[in-house]
């Protein structure tokens, strides 16, 4: 089988896109593909720096009020695309990673260079930025080749900015790898974050506003009253210190442990007796499958794709948005009931199997393949 040589494009940054893709182009390597990342450095989470990178810079004049990202990517598309003889482009997010992959195939067929688009919708790019940048999203929606949305929520919710409504966007959910389910716990991290024994309750995000990080450390405060707790944020430790404002006023703020951003977060899951999560929006939460193959049981808000990767009472339990009660109440019953824990952690673990990197890639695989031999898609 002929392999197709593709460029992918996305943030390398902490976040559940990048991520996601880092993980995605790493797959391909492991397969035998060419897989070239293109973006503005290398990406966070992979480790290995010799994969084929091509770095984008930006555009300064000193007529535009800051520097402009978008010229600079679509330029390096073309170039890569050239140089390295790509035949996909496979973009993670859609403002302004899938508008760069759009313009540049149209520059390369100018060229005469076919080259074709897969655009993945991730979450924000459709619910923030789609929803206030319509018209363009719902172009670039349409000009893709293919569009993959990570949960059938996302799905919806991006077919509406299709006006007038046509063809459909693919679920492709997010997946997880094999390094997850096969995480020793390491007795060290566990003794500094919890020195006497304490249950270890973690959060690992951007801690951005959606996160409603306020909602989990006011439902950390009740918690940590009944129970022995450590509340771990693992994500970025300057945005945790605006947002973590109101828990220097409680008891409770010695008990809350704010780790940086980690390439490794199978280390916190393997310590963690409890994943947790408050946001007002997730298309899926790639952080809460992670936590789950790992065996670890979640409470978190019932919005989004989210109950696809928790299944409530199964693996976990769902509560409405800013229902600190109710977040704080089921984190209460799975930290002070061993066996209950136990079986939400099994049961998550078996729900993740089938998100894992085995049973997803074979899905990107087959729209690459179908993509380069120029076969219709099926939707
Ligand atoms: O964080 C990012 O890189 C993008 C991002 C977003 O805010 O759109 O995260 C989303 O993508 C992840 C991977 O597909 C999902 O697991 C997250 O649930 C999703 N976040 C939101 O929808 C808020």
């Amino acid at each position: 089988m002929k392999k197709p040589r593709i460029g992918l494009v996305y943030s390398p940054w902490l976040g559940g896109s990048g991520t996601l893709a880092t993980e995605l182009t790493l797959e391909l390597h492991k397969r035998g593909y060419f897989a070239k990342t293109i973006s503005f450095s290398r990406p966070f989470r992979m480790k290995t720096r010799d994969l084929p990178f091509a770095k984008v810079g930006s555009l300064n004049y000193p007529l535009f009020p800051s520097s402009l990202y978008q010229p600079a990517l679509t330029e390096k598309i073309v170039e890569t695309v050239l140089a390295d003889n790509l035949d996909i482009i496979h973009a993670h997010y859609l403002i302004p990673f899938g508008s760069s992959a759009i313009e540049a195939r149209e520059i390369l067929k100018r060229l005469g260079k076919k080259v074709k688009v897969i655009i993945t919708v991730h979450g924000t790019d459709i619910i923030r930025l789609g929803e206030t940048n319509s018209y363009l999203a719902g172009y670039l929606l349409k000009a893709a080749d293919v569009v993959t949305a990570v949960s059938e929520d996302l799905a919806l919710r991006a077919a509406k900015l299709i006006k007038p409504k046509s063809g459909s966007i693919r679920v492709v959910p997010n997946f997880v790898n094999e390094t997850f389910f096969d995480v020793t716990p390491s007795v060290k991290l566990r003794k500094r974050i919890a020195p006497n024994g304490e249950k270890i309750i973690v959060h690992m995000s951007n801690l951005r506003p959606i996160k409603r990080v306020n909602d989990i450390i006011k439902a950390f405060i009740k918690i940590n009253k009944k129970t022995p707790t450590k509340l771990v944020f693992v994500g970025d430790k300057g945005v945790f210190e605006k947002v973590g404002t109101i828990s220097r006023r409680f008891k409770a703020f010695k008990d809350i442990v704010v780790e940086g951003k980690t390439t490794t977060p199978q280390k916190y899951w393997a310590i963690a007796d409890l994943a947790i999560q408050a946001s007002s929006y997730e298309s899926f939460s790639l952080v809460l499958l992670e936590a789950a193959a790992a065996g670890v049981p979640a409470v978190s808000t019932r919005v989004g794709g989210v109950p696809d990767v928790v299944l409530d009472k199964k693996t976990g339990y769902l509560v409405k948005v800013g229902d600190i009660d109710a977040l704080a109440t089921y984190s209460i019953k799975i930290l002070a009931d061993d066996n209950l824990a136990k079986e939400l952690g099994r049961n998550a673990i078996e729900h993740a199997k089938s998100y894992s990197n085995e049973e997803i890639f074979p899905i990107f695989e087959s729209l690459y393949q179908s993509l380069f031999r120029l076969e219709k898609i099926k939707v």
